[in-house]
């Protein structure tokens, strides 16, 4: 497999929030090689940073060179450089390998601390020259133009003004701006271009100005065009900030790997709703228990909010003359009824995450109970108006068993096919479990 390189020039977050580390994560997540030079080692957390050692600027060098002796390099970006002996290197073997370089010009941490030496923005400045492109935040704007930023025209002027020192592209992210999107203001030559992002937060997350840039830098080595790598980056911080891991005791940190969890997590449901729906066809015995309505089969993502989260058949199950058929495939938001019990059930036994409905009979629910599950039903006329029946009922058989049994009956009502349904932990142990109940011979 041959993939893009992406480099990477930081500062080392032990803590795995910012830095190298979150940068490489992105570059990973976004199937770009990553590599590193270590500019400055932190000693930080999610609450504080408590000592800074900067790399000596030979050392710099020596990993550069070791990186540029074996690897093909086009893009890459820089974070906290730390002093200016170290920008000054940077910026030495960044020409002398002609290096393509966004600058993400880190002045200080998330949680306040300074990451570059005082007196350092002289040098940074000049560094920009060698930048095509500079990612400044509105503070960092601010130190770079000497100008007050207080709204969108501010940024205009300031990005002008820092263009001047040198970078191709200017890119003001508007974050910290009191306005309702974030707008990310990108100027070169004369033409501003306003990206609009959707504001997830107004508090600040530790990571999300390197995920960003490294995000830009990735997209760069994949061949984007800037315009475009910036629009694809901003999805991509969108989505790690919306999957913020809450893993320390301070500031929560951006995860530049929810959109990869989250399509793997999706996939791993889909393949089991798949096989469990495989599972019951290939029974002869389950034709007979199929429902008029047909059998869909569930499966919630972990933390399961809405049935958008719920894998189900998007078609059926159903009996075509004598043998069943699955009519739809696995997708998510397949199911209503069966992924509200299931979604209803979660809430009181998060254990739960699958669920299926089976043709009811009143032998069924016999060998259910000679199986020895737990067995709990709900009448359709004691429910109140307005009430969705399946959220309904499902609590309504949870409270009266003292918690989550293994199958919900009810006895239907006028038009009202009457209804089995069986829930645990997988769509494969719930279809397991029908056919056991279908095989079942009555002592
Ligand atoms: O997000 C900027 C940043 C970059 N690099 C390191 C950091 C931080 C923020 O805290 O700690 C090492």
């Amino acid at each position: 497999m041959k993939l893009a390189c992406a480099l990477t020039i930081a500062g080392s977050d032990p803590g795995g929030g910012s830095g190298i580390q979150a940068d490489l994560k992105t570059f990973a997540a976004l199937n770009v090689h990553g590599l590193s030079v270590v500019a400055s080692i932190t000693a930080q957390n999610t609450s504080k940073v408590q000592g800074v050692f900067n790399v000596p600027a030979k050392f710099v060098r020596e990993q550069f060179e070791a990186i540029m002796d074996d690897f093909e390099v086009e893009w890459g970006k820089t974070g906290m450089l730390g002093n200016e002996k170290i920008i000054r290197e940077v910026r030495a073997c960044v020409e002398d390998y002609d290096i393509k370089l966004v600058v993400d010009p880190v002045m200080t941490a998330t949680v306040g601390a300074p990451l570059l030496e005082e007196g350092s923005i002289q040098e940074l400045k000049k560094f920009l020259k060698f930048a095509k492109l500079v990612t400044p935040n509105i503070q960092e704007a601010s130190e770079l133009s000497g100008l007050r930023i207080e709204n969108t025209e501010d940024v205009k002027i300031a990005a002008k003004k820092i263009a001047k020192l040198g970078p191709e592209w200017v890119l003001i992210k508007g974050g910290h701006l009191a306005t309702e999107k974030i707008h990310n203001i990108l100027y070169s030559e004369g033409n501003f271009t306003d990206f609009e992002e959707v504001r997830v937060s107004f508090q600040d997350m530790h990571g999300s100005g390197c995920v960003f840039s490294a995000a830009i830098v990735a997209e760069l080595a994949k061949g984007s065009k800037i315009q475009n790598a910036i629009k694809q980056a901003g999805d991509f911080i969108g989505d790690a900030i919306r999957g913020k891991l809450r893993i320390g005791k301070g500031l929560d940190l951006t995860n530049p790997f929810a959109r990869v969890w989250k399509i793997s997590e999706g996939s791993r449901e889909i393949r089991d709703v798949q096989k469990a729906a495989q599972l019951l066809i290939e029974d002869k015995i389950f034709a007979e228990h199929i429902p008029e309505v047909g059998t869909n089969i569930v499966m919630a993502k972990k933390s399961a909010k809405s049935r958008e989260d719920v894998i189900g058949l998007s078609g059926r199950i159903i009996r075509v003359s004598g043998t069943s058929q699955i009519t739809g495939p696995p997708v998510p938001g397949g199911s209503e009824h069966i992924a509200n019990i299931v979604l209803t059930a979660m809430k009181h036994d998060p254990q739960i995450k699958a669920g299926m409905n089976l043709r009811f009979s009143e032998e069924s629910i016999k060998k259910c109970r000679d199986l020895d599950l737990q067995v709990e039903k709900f009448d359709r006329k004691q429910e109140p108006q307005n009430a969705k029946t399946m959220v309904w009922g499902t609590k309504r058989a949870i409270e009266k068993a003292g918690g989550v049994p293994d199958v919900i009956f009810d006895r239907g009502a006028v038009g009202k096919e009457p209804m089995i349904r069986i829930l645990g932990n997988s769509a494969i142990e719930v279809a397991r479990l029908a056919l056991k109940i279908a095989r079942h011979q009555k002592n």
